[in-house]
């Protein structure tokens, strides 16, 4: 009896030792995002610093150099392999990493996409930077006020596979069937990639094939200050106007010298704080991910999650902000 009970003794400090470990080690975060070399999600990143800062998480972050869909699952299995906690995703492809990260979910990992969205059925949350018509009909409304309400206009969007950019450009058509745009017509959308040479590339494409092109709409960081660079070597600065969702820093000379008059982002800093937040919650138990649930984001104050429509769940960041040449000094050195 007495071997039995200091047997059971034993197992039971044991067990209780254990889950002090395990109690103590710090969640794990894998982030994921379109490409490395992009300063927007270089600075969501430090969004999931200044989380991790506040919350004691542990984060690691990668994303393929080529912004393919095939070197974000080559990242995502290496973070199962690691053990993360949560996997927290800007996708390349909605439908492309569905299946690695069912994966993932399988074992227990909690995943969070961000930015750019994962299908539902590949996802516990999306963390949307704002309301996506949102994002849709102001780059509507400025483009309309700077061409003067007439003439061609086109989109340089980054990759067809984005659904961020997809959903947006949705809404973007959706707003220019609205009568006050009875004189825009919108002649194309074309494909940077999310690469700054294609971009070049694609713009130099619109400025040959549209004599009368009066407006480019690019909702992408990497396409716009790619366009506006193209629109000064062109010497069509001001003659062919250009807005979309561009970093202050890439384009404080660009609105400076009025290539750009106006365009609009959200605080990318924010948004991986949020989805740092959101994941860190997620795996506390706190939240699953279902709508009516809500979770505090720090400093940012308490996300509600709702229904997104497409069989899954979101939460959205704050409301897209305007840069012009009046304020942009402001921001130019905070992203
Ligand atoms: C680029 C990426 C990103 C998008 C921003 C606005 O950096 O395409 O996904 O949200 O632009």
């Amino acid at each position: 009896m007495k071997r039995i009970l200091s047997l059971m003794l034993a197992a039971a400090l044991l067990l209780s030792l254990g889950l002090a470990v395990s109690a103590e080690e710090p969640i794990k975060i894998g982030v994921v995002y379109k490409q490395t070399g992009n300063p927007f999600f270089e600075a969501a990143v430090r969004g999931f610093e200044e989380a991790s800062q506040e919350l004691g998480f542990e984060f690691i972050h990668n994303g393929p150099a080529d912004s393919s869909n095939e070197g974000q699952i080559q990242i995502i299995e290496g973070f199962i392999q690691q053990e993360v906690d949560a996997i927290a995703i800007s996708a390349n492809d909605a439908a492309g990493v569905v299946s690695v990260l069912q994966t993932a979910m399988d074992k227990g990992i909690k995943v969070i996409s961000w930015d750019s969205k994962v299908l539902a059925e590949g996802r516990n949350l999306n963390i949307d930077p704002s309301v996506a018509q949102n994002i849709g009909r102001v780059q509507v409304e400025e483009i309309a006020a700077q061409i003067g309400g007439e003439g061609q206009i086109a989109v340089l969007s980054a990759a067809a596979t984005h659904d961020n950019q997809n959903t947006w450009i949705k809404y973007m058509k959706e707003e220019l069937e609205k009568p006050e745009y009875d004189k825009i017509e919108l002649v194309t959308v074309v494909y940077g990639d999310d690469l700054t040479d294609k971009s070049y590339q694609e713009m130099q494409g619109l400025i040959n094939s549209y004599p009368d092109l009066k407006g480019v709409i690019s909702p992408t960081t990497v396409g716009v200050a790619a366009a506006a660079v193209a629109i000064k070597d062109a010497g069509l600065s001001g003659k062919i106007k250009l807005t979309g969702l561009g970093l202050p820093s890439e384009m404080a000379d660009f609105l400076a010298d009025r290539t750009c008059e106006g365009m609009y982002l959200w605080n990318p800093i924010d948004l991986g704080y949020v989805a740092a937040y959101a994941s860190v919650a997620m795996v506390k138990g706190e939240i699953t991910g279902a709508a009516g649930e809500s979770f505090e984001a720090g400093h940012l104050g308490v996300r509600e999650i709702s229904d997104a429509g497409d069989g899954g769940t979101f939460t959205i960041v704050g409301d897209p902000f305007r840069f012009t040449p009046e304020n942009i000094e402001e921001w130019k050195n905070v992203y």
